[in-house]
């Protein structure tokens, strides 16, 4: 793959049905009218605003029957919409963000740059959760405690068979874990998938913890990476409106300092940013947490590198 001065696409996804809390599909909204797309061009990019087809017309008219999984077919829709618009920014060399949403979307967004850059790609899920559960293991039934399982095809639904099976699970990495389910837990451990908790980065720090990272799925830099960022990763201080916060988290400088490094190699191709939920909390939460994930944004492309 070749390293290049990237255009960036900004793909608005604003979609909540893999979770239960209405807000979620106001994330991309609240970003760029906090002026996300002006903050890129200052920083010298072209950018490209796009959207995917609105979810409410990819709702199909009835649910499969899907034991207790919440919107299946509408997930399914969506991330497949998704999917097309990611490898379409991938193949024309821009890099891809997606603006979420849900983390349901990571199925979607991780399909497409894996079609456009092929098994080579790398994948750093930076989450306080794992999101690694199957349709079988999921207690909540939600979606975005799926993504992983079903990107990677270790969830095998036909409904996801669109799915393509391109994503190597030793080009995975999770950073910032500290909720695993019971079953997501077997999961990692049977895949021997690498997994850098909260425990390792107050024992490595987290420059230790990415050169560890970079270490084991990209050793010479020259693989494509693709970063789902999850704010909940964050500690609720620093990130208050989220979905599923959960205490322990990264610090603010953990969080840019991961997307500096990021940047930092070069490699970067693709980036999530989930979970924002402004309908939750009030007004300051609100600010707090759309500003941080302009900022990370804003780190992983470049802005505070000299
Ligand atoms: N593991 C829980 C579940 O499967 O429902 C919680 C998942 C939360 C997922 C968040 C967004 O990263
Ligand atoms: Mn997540
Ligand atoms: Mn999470
Ligand atoms: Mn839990």
């Amino acid at each position: 793959f070749i390293k290049a001065p990237f255009s960036v696409s900004l793909i608005s996804a604003p979609f909540s049905g893999g979770q239960g809390k209405l807000g979620t599909e106001y994330g991309a909204e609240e970003m760029l009218k906090f002026g996300l797309a002006n903050q890129i061009e200052q920083m010298g990019y072209v950018v490209n605003q796009l959207s995917i087809e609105a979810p409410e017309n990819l709702k199909p008219l009835s649910e499969p029957e899907s034991g207790n999984i919440k919107n299946i077919q509408w997930v399914s829709n969506v991330c497949k919409e998704l999917s097309s618009k990611v490898e379409q920014e991938c193949r024309a060399r821009s890099l891809a963000i997606t603006l979420g949403g849900d983390h349901s979307l990571g199925i979607g967004s991780l399909d497409g740059s894996s079609k456009a850059y092929g098994d080579d790609l790398c994948v750093l899920w930076v989450d306080a959760h794992a999101d690694i559960n199957t349709f079988d293991t999921t207690e909540s039934g939600n979606i975005h405690g799926c993504p992983v399982a079903v990107a990677y095809r270790i969830e095998k639904s036909p409904i996801f068979n669109w799915v393509q099976n391109n994503l190597r699970k030793d080009r995975l990495a999770y950073i910032g874990l500290r909720d695993i389910d019971r079953e997501e837990m077997k999961i990692l451990k049977d895949l021997n998938i690498k997994v850098f908790t909260m425990y390792h980065i107050d024992k490595y720090g987290i420059s230790k913890v990415f050169d560890m990272a970079m270490e084991y799925m990209n050793p010479n830099l020259d693989r494509p990476i693709h970063l789902s960022f999850d704010i909940d990763c964050l500690d609720p201080i620093y990130a208050p409106s989220t979905g599923t916060p959960v205490r322990g988290g990264m610090t603010s400088r953990e969080g840019h300092f991961l997307c500096e490094a990021i940047s930092e190699t070069g490699c970067l191709v693709a980036i999530d940013l989930v979970e924002v939920n402004p309908r939750i909390g009030d007004t300051d939460s609100l600010s707090i947490t759309v500003e941080m994930g302009c900022s990370l944004i804003r780190c992983a492309i470049g802005e505070s590198l000299l």
